[in-house]
């Protein structure tokens, strides 16, 4: 007999709270058109008094996934975008600083005072690998927002996105406006002060892709959870046939199911030595973090002429060499990344890129490293043919994908780590929101003095319920390592940074060639260059009501 699962004997799912979480955390914005505003306040019952009238306008999870869904129904009956269908959303979250100025002391002190989120960004910058030389522009001190300087250190950010680039600006606008208007007027207030506006935006030329060229926003987890008291109404869309096995474990294939307490607390958490039993939520301290997250804002400067020219010259190189002969700049990046331009993954396509597989939501995130792509048992769906595209091939070991390569760093999947088994990485994992800002270079290689002049990167954005332990976790002990987490293999080519011989920051990279040869590539430069950001807390709806705005 095939072992089935009936659907009573998986743990039972928490019911989310989806009214009272702040909608870009679990079910994610997904705007073309954001902008960014930090703000400090100054008068505490002014900032109360705003923050109050602007809590019906703070988007919830509820809220945002209702449009979602609606948004990808009729795309996919109608094949294109929907005409007209259009959302704008405001989020807001709060440094510590921020709610140390709103909250009682007593409340503010129930963070752990070792916690990253009470330490700030810039005193844990060090710690994940930023440059510690004070002239470099990736070091805290010349941050244009969120660094050491006291005045360019925000207590809050507002998340704004919108489908429409002219919805975005009425409702900046209208935030603008509330916050410098005559303190006679309602919700009117000069005790806030906007210290930083950092506008972001999908790439027009290359929706979805970030500024090196590559497809990004594939790989998230799935979030354990019911949006209603009937017992199947899960908060991700369940893909696999719940006979089988895998559907216990993940939504859709390659998307492992997470408990949500890794991302909003108050409910049940991953435990790190089994991927399916739940363990008992994080204690919450302060009490009024319930259906709130922590979040990690990034503004991550990209040098794409330099991240191109190595490729070129690389890539020229090595070509001479005996298993290298064809290496193109193009292969060389993907290697650096693990997936094609496209999206498409090396594990399931090391030799060239398959946009068809990287359109294929339900097979371009379906591979692991230590094991062979299974077919899976998928619920029916109209018109899908099948995952038919070739396997992942476990016995390619780095020759398909390195050891290195980002994506395999950031979340090695089904392999063992330095710290414990695959069960231990699903708790690493982090919900990803982030957007590029700054336009895109018509040609990497031949920049024009206008393009060089301006500034382009990605605004990263995640959401977790432990920076330490997720977030920093990632960075610091496997993106900036040399060997972990699993095998060796070099450095994060992308987001790794090394800081162990001070200013010499070169990373490598190991390359498997055609013949099984190693050669290891030195990468000199840094060229994902951290430029401000914060470390965060995004309260829920009813601790905006009663802790921040009462
Ligand atoms: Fe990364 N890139 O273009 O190379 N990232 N990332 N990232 N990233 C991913 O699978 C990129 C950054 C993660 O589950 C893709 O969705 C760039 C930080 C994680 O298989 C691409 C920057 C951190 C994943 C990029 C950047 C992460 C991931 C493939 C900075 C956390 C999912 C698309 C400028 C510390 C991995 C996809 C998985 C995927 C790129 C930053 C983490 C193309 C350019 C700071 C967890």
């Amino acid at each position: 007999m095939p072992a089935t699962n009936s659907p009573s004997k998986f743990p039972t799912e928490d019911l989310l709270e989806i009214n009272d979480i702040q909608g870009n955390s679990l079910a994610g914005f997904n705007k073309d058109f954001q902008m960014l505003l930090f703000l400090k306040i100054h008068d505490r019952s002014i900032a109360k008094a705003w923050i109050r009238n602007i809590i019906p306008r703070i988007a919830t999870v509820a809220e945002v996934l209702m449009f979602n869904n609606l948004f990808r129904a009729l795309r996919n009956r109608q094949g294109a975008d929907p005409q007209g269908l259009s959302a704008t959303w405001i989020n807001i979250a709060f440094t510590y600083a921020g709610i140390q100025k709103l909250v009682p002391a007593k409340d503010a002190e129930g963070f752990d005072p070792s916690d990253p989120f009470r330490l700030g960004m810039p005193t844990r910058s060090a710690l994940i690998g930023d440059p510690i030389d004070p002239t470099a522009i990736g070091h805290p001190d010349r941050w244009v927002v969120g660094g050491t300087d006291a005045s360019k250190y925000p207590d809050l950010v507002l998340i704004i996105a919108s489908d429409d680039p002219a919805h975005l600006n009425a409702e900046v606008t209208r935030i603008k406006s509330s916050i410098t208007a005559p303190a006679s007027s309602q919700g009117a207030t000069d005790g806030l002060e906007i210290i930083f506006e950092q506008p972001g935006a999908t790439r027009p030329d290359l929706p979805g892709h970030e500024h090196f060229g590559f497809k990004d926003g594939i790989s998230q987890p799935g979030v354990r959870g019911r949006i209603s008291k009937t017992a199947k109404d899960f908060f991700s869309a369940r893909f696999i046939d719940p006979n089988a096995p895998a559907a216990a474990r993940f939504a859709k294939p390659g998307q492992p199911l997470i408990w949500p307490g890794q991302f909003v607390l108050g409910y049940k958490m991953q435990r790190n030595d089994d991927p399916i039993r739940p363990q008992r939520p994080l204690k919450l301290s302060p009490s009024w973090t319930k259906n709130g997250s922590f979040l990690v804002l990034r503004r991550l400067l990209q040098d794409v002429p330099a991240f191109w020219n190595f490729m070129e010259q690389t890539a020229a190189k090595l070509s001479q060499q005996p298993g290298f002969a064809t290496i193109t700049p193009e292969i060389l990046a993907a290697k650096f990344v693990g997936r094609w331009k496209s999206g498409a993954p090396l594990m399931r396509t090391p030799i060239a890129d398959r946009p068809d597989l990287a359109k294929d939501s339900l097979a371009n995130n379906h591979f692991a490293y230590g094991a062979d792509t299974q077919k899976l048992p998928l619920i029916p769906i109209d018109g899908y043919p099948g995952d038919n595209f070739p396997p992942a091939d476990s016995t390619t070991f780095g020759s398909g994908c390195p050891f290195a390569a980002h994506i395999r760093k950031v979340n090695p999947r089904d392999l063992g780590t330095d710290v414990g088994s695959a069960s231990d990485t699903l708790t690493r994992l982090i919900l990803r929101r982030g957007i590029p800002f700054g336009s895109p270079l018509v040609d990497p290689l031949q920049p024009t003095a206008v393009e060089l002049a301006e500034e382009r990167g990605l605004l990263f954005i995640s959401y977790q319920t432990s920076i330490e332990n997720q977030f920093e976790f990632v960075a610091q002990d496997w993106a900036n390592s040399e060997l972990n987490p699993p095998i060796g293999g070099g450095h994060d080519p992308i987001i790794g940074q090394n800081q162990e011989q001070g200013n010499d920051r070169t990373r490598i990279f190991d390359l498997m060639g055609t013949d099984g040869s190693i050669e290891t590539i030195e990468i000199p430069i840094d060229w994902v260059i951290p430029t401000g950001g914060g470390y965060f807390f995004s309260p829920s709806i009813s601790a905006l009501n009663t802790v921040f705005g009462g």
